[in-house]
């Protein structure tokens, strides 16, 4: 993203690699697709990349390669949703204008840094 008023880019909170599927895209609901995903949280946005190791060595370069996708946290909302999912460790993000994914990690401490690390962005952004 861009500079921020004080002229320094916005910070890298957290990078890891979770699994994650879109399962909705506007309010309308989507089929999943689970697909593991590099995820990068910076500054107001959680940016989505391929999963490095899906790709062949030499087309990435960090640095270099193009987000799929990115989310904007601002208003969004957080929560746990294991109820959604047979898999463990699920948590729903749902962005302001209605998309929704779900992403996921085997490791339970994992899993609980990112939704705590995403919370903290969400409640900031809140009390602006
Ligand atoms: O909530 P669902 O529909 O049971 O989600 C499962 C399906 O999307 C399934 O794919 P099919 O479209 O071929 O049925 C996926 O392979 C599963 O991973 C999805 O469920 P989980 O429980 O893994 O989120």
């Amino acid at each position: 993203s861009s500079p921020d008023s004080d002229g320094c880019p916005p910070e890298l909170e957290k990078a890891g690699l979770l699994n994650k599927t879109k399962i909705a895209e506007g309010g309308r609901k989507l089929r999943k697709n689970w697909c593991s995903s590099w995820v990068v949280l910076v500054g107001n946005s959680l940016v989505f990349y391929k999963d490095p190791k899906s790709q062949s060595p030499s087309s990435w370069k960090p640095g270099s390669s193009r987000p799929e996708s990115s989310v904007d946290l601002r208003g969004a909302q957080l929560h746990w949703a294991n109820e959604l999912s047979s898999k463990k460790n699920v948590f729903k993000l749902r962005t302001v204008t209605g998309n929704e994914f779900l992403l996921q990690s085997e490791t339970d401490s994992l899993i609980r840094e990112w939704y705590n690390t995403i919370k903290n962005v969400i409640d900031r952004l809140d009390r602006e």
